[in-house]
C-alpha cells in the first residue's frame, strides 16, 4: 500500500489569490491570511499573485483564467458572502461553489473554496482573523496540499488539463 499526502513546504510554487472586494472588511483580512500562510511556508514574493474581482459571484471565471494559465500550482478564492446583507445569497454563494469546483475541474489545476457563507458580518469576522481562526490561512494550507499531492497522483488520473 501506498499513502500519499500533500507536503505544506512550498518554496519554488506558484500560487494565485482570487478575492472578492465585496465585503472588503472581512475579505481583506482573509487575504492577509492567506498570503502570510503562504509566505510562512517559503513561497517567494514574485510566485504569489493576488486578483480582486468585484464579488464572490466573479471568482470563479476569474480563478479559471488563472488556472488556464499553467502559471500557478493553486489558485486560492477567497470571498465572503453574509446572508442578513443579501437576499440573493443562496444565489451568489452557491453560484460561486459550484464555479469554483468547476474551475478546478475544467483545467486539473487545484481551486480552493476559501469563501465565507455567513449569517452576519459578526461570524465572518470571527473567521477572518478573529476567534475561530483565519480561514484564508486554512484556504492556503489546502492550495500547498493539494498542489503537493497533485504532483505525486499519476499524471494522467484527473479531469481536464494539468499544465
Ligand atoms: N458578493 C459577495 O461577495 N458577497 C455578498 O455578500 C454579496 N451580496 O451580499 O450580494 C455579493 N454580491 C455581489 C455579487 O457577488 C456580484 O459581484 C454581483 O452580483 C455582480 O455580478
Amino acid at each position: 500500500m501506498r499513502e500519499l499526502r500533500g507536503a505544506f513546504t512550498s518554496r519554488g510554487r506558484r500560487f494565485a489569490v482570487a478575492a472578492s472586494r465585496f465585503n472588503e472588511l472581512v475579505v481583506g483580512k482573509l487575504v492577509e491570511g492567506a498570503v502570510a500562510c503562504l509566505r510562512a511556508h517559503g513561497v517567494a514574493e514574485d510566485d504569489l499573485d493576488v486578483a480582486w474581482v468585484p464579488g464572490a459571484f466573479e471568482l470563479p471565471l476569474a480563478a479559471r483564467t488563472l488556472a488556464a494559465t499553467g502559471t500557478y500550482d493553486a489558485v486560492v478564492c477567497l470571498g465572503a458572502v453574509i446572508r442578513g446583507e443579501t437576499a440573493h445569497f443562496d444565489y451568489v454563494a452557491g453560484q460561486a461553489a459550484v464555479g469554483i469546483r468547476e474551475a478546478a475541474e475544467a483545467t486539473g489545476v487545484p481551486v480552493i473554496f476559501g469563501v465565507l457563507t455567513t449569517e452576519t458580518l459578526e461570524q465572518a469576522l470571527d473567521r477572518a482573523g478573529g476567534k475561530h481562526g483565519n480561514k484564508g490561512w486554512d484556504a492556503a494550507m489546502a492550495a500547498m496540499e493539494m498542489a503537493s499531492l497533485l504532483e505525486q497522483l499519476p499524471k494522467d488520473a484527473g479531469p481536464g488539463e494539468r499544465p
